[in-house]
């Protein structure tokens, strides 16, 4: 049985049953695009154009609702008039920590309400079993899937060894709910013991891409798409400040950067199944 790896996105649709994982790989599939675009910027007016702007070029846009300083619900009808336009993926990337039934009102309540639109989000493992099962209570009547934090990008994070394999565990014990992964490389073979299935297909994610330069200044660490998706076998890069980050009001320039990360991206991809 060929791994994740060297299968194609069209084969590995297929699979899924979670609708949002479906969604994403079909998502990747008809654009052309395993590129995730990160808009992390602080005016909502920023926000829509430069979402406008790369909309076409991706599978998923990632946010941090919380940012936004003029925030207010309009803004969501807006954010899901542009998913529906230019058919992309939302991953609200609220990195949810806490217990169960504080997760729950987190996901499904406050200013936000992030699981009424939010396709994808995620969650730490750090709580253990408890954060999954609270999400889930919200978001699987609802169609969503979770990305579990097995890595992180940043120098000297904690999330490595046995707490990586832990949440591959918890992932494999959750698979109707969990669709996969934040982290640096495929998660397949990680901790897998006697009697797991080892067909299970895990959507990695990857932050932490750049082309231009090594990391932030602040423990961010990047790596180009081709390390990240060729060599690591992730499935959807995640670029931030690459993208938009020179100058957030010039959308032309946004858009030639987000093109030329999608290039790299499906090339990389391109290379992995072909090889
Ligand atoms: O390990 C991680 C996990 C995440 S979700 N490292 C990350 O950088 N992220 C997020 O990806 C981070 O919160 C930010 O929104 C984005 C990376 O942004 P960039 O500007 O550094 O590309």
């Amino acid at each position: 049985m060929p791994s994740a790896h060297s299968l194609s996105y069209a084969q590995r649709a297929e699979k899924h049953e979670n609708p949002a994982a479906r969604l994403l790989l079909e998502t990747i599939i008809r654009k052309e695009s395993n590129l995730a675009v990160s808009v992390d910027v602080t005016k909502s007016e920023d926000f829509l154009a430069i979402i406008d702007a790369v909309g076409p070029l991706v599978c998923l846009i990632k946010t941090h609702i919380d940012i936004l300083e003029d925030f207010d619900y309009g803004l969501i009808k807006k954010l899901e008039e542009l998913s529906q336009k230019h058919d992309f993926v939302i991953f609200e990337d609220r990195k949810f920590a806490d217990i169960g039934n504080t997760v729950a009102l987190q996901y499904s309540s406050g200013v936000h309400k992030i699981a009424s639109w939010s396709h994808i989000t995620n969650a730490h493992p750090v709580p253990g079993p408890s954060i999954i099962t609270g999400l889930a209570s919200v978001g699987l009547p609802l169609g969503r899937g979770l990305l579990l934090l097995a890595e992180m990008s940043t120098k000297g994070t904690l999330a490595t060894g046995g707490y990586t394999e832990e949440a591959v565990r918890l992932a494999r014990a959750n698979k109707k709910f969990v669709i996969g992964f934040i982290a640096q490389r495929r998660m397949d073979a990680v901790g897998l013991a006697h009697g797991d299935n080892e067909e299970d297909d895990f959507l990695i994610l990857t932050p932490g891409v750049g082309l231009e330069v090594k990391g932030d200044g602040m423990g961010q660490q990047y790596r180009t798409p081709d390390e990240v998706v060729r060599q690591s076998g992730c499935d959807v890069i995640i670029v931030g400040r690459g993208v938009y980050g020179a100058d957030f009001k010039n959308v032309e320039a946004i858009r030639a950067r987000a093109e030329k990360y999608r290039q790299e991206g499906w090339n990389a991809y391109l290379k992995r199944v072909e090889s």
